[in-house]
């Protein structure tokens, strides 16, 4: 069911050279792009009828308006499975501890007597956000993408999900009560590239946004990459990935269920264990089997996830190889089962989230650990990290200057402007002590 790729023997490669020889999802954003593109112009063109018109062709359902009435979330709320309602308040409380310590203060740096530079770290304005309807109804995502941004002080915040044609056109009802639990009253059922696109241009009921971001699938990525550079995205969300480093110290059983866990979410997931023990290996290959077997979404997801060429056991020849290895592959989660995990995970530098020891599988991350479970995907995590209140702030440099203070700097500014060759740059130091460079002292 899954393959297996022996590093065993010879050093490993360097660099990308190590990155080519692991397996990866073949995700074609830029294909994409260009089906993407007529869709989002007709929805700038024609606002809320396109949207319309979309949700008749994708979703099968024909709206009359877009907005989510308000009485729709608190119907859904009210009539939300108690259990359910409890779980998501439990998520919601841990997921606030830990992005309200995110929250960082205004800083002022003191350069010179007389010159300062402050850090002010201001929210963005208004925020949309994307939850996939469909295969992936993902409340827990709703959370993920709300908390951190209500954390960061974020004044507006939209929410759009595609229209489904068993509930009257409204939005699931687990998203709708999600919204309802974490206080979004603005909901809009519009679906993929459209949803993206009614948030960038904005249309009659919905004002633009000024950044969009929630997982989706490849129009979601192709429509954001589309807006970047109109409005601020999270990123380009993936297929999910697993990867677990683990030894002969691993219990097989747990390292079968969390790959199953992933593979899980789409047919294009990836899962991959890398170890240096051929035993453990062995164990878990033939774990995944009856695993596989007591669950649900085996042939349309598992299944093709587990044998697809994204997914693999890669062999190395000890712990250290096994780092080297999943630091090249860039894991948007990455587990440590091994021996001494804590030390283990302190060493790798690229993953989107790190899960250490026996008892923190990634199912706990996605839902309730408090950390956030949107995460780089596609080795991206070798570059950029998850979402977080970070994610929602901008870090305006405030300049304070006294007039002491530049004259101290005013050669070196005037220097380096004619080393530019841009005098205008050194003129406008010079105009302000009667065109002389004062002397430094
Ligand atoms: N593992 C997914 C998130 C998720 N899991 C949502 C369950 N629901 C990507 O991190
Ligand atoms: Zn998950």
């Amino acid at each position: 069911m899954i393959s297996r790729i022996d590093l065993r023997g010879d050093a490993l490669p360097e660099g990308t050279a190590l990155r080519d020889l692991l397996p990866r999802a073949e995700f074609d954003v830029a294909a994409a792009l260009e089906k993407v593109r007529p869709i989002c112009e007709d929805v700038h063109h024609r606002g809320d009828a396109a949207l319309i018109d979309f949700t008749e062709r994708f979703d099968g359902v024909r709206l009359d308006q877009v907005r989510v009435p308000a009485a729709a979330l608190s119907r859904a709320l009210e009539e939300l499975d108690p259990a359910v309602r409890a779980a998501l308040e439990e998520s919601i409380r841990r997921a606030r501890i830990v992005h309200r310590a995110q929250r960082r203060d205004t800083h002022t740096t003191q350069v010179v007597p007389g010159g300062a530079v402050t850090e002010k770290w201001v929210p963005v304005q208004r925020v949309g956000l994307y939850a996939p309807g469909g295969r992936s109804v993902y409340p827990s995502s709703v959370i993920m993408n709300v908390v951190p941004a209500q954390e960061a002080g974020v004044e507006s915040i939209a929410l759009a999900s595609p229209a489904q044609a068993e509930f009257n056109g409204l939005p699931h009802p687990t998203i709708l009560a999600a919204c309802a639990l974490l206080g979004v009253d603005e909901v809009y059922a519009a679906g993929g590239a459209t949803a993206v696109a009614m948030f960038a241009y904005g249309t009659e009921s919905c004002a633009p946004a000024d950044m969009v971001t929630g997982p989706g699938n490849i129009w979601v990525a192709a429509a954001k990459r589309y807006f970047t550079g109109k409005i601020g995205i999270d990123a380009e969300a993936g297929p999910t990935e697993i990867a677990v480093l683990a030894d002969d110290t691993a219990d097989p059983v747990h390292v079968a269920s969390d790959l199953i866990s992933q593979a899980e979410h789409d047919p294009l997931a990836a899962a991959v264990l890398v170890t240096d023990s051929v035993e453990l290996a062995d164990a878990v290959e033939k774990e995944l089997e009856p695993q596989v077997a007591a669950t649900r979404h085996v042939d349309d997801r598992i299944v093709p996830a587990l044998s697809g060429k994204q997914s693999a056991i890669v062999l190395v020849d000890g712990v250290d190889e096994g780092l080297r290895v999943v630091d090249a592959y860039g894991a948007e989660h990455l587990e440590i089962q091994t021996a001494d995990a804590a030390a283990v995970a302190d060493r790798v530098r690229n993953a989107g989230a790190i899960f250490i020891g026996p008892w923190a599988p990634v199912s706990l991350g996605d839902y309730a650990a408090g950390s956030n479970h949107v995460l780089p995907t596609g080795g991206c995590a070798c570059h950029s990290s998850g979402l977080s209140v970070q994610s929602f702030l901008r870090g305006i440099h405030i300049v304070d200057y006294t007039k002491d203070a530049l004259a101290e700097v005013a050669h070196h500014v005037v220097t380096l402007a004619e080393a530019e060759d841009l005098p205008a740059h050194g003129a406008a130091i010079k105009a302000r002590f009667g065109w002389k460079v004062p002397d430094s002292k």
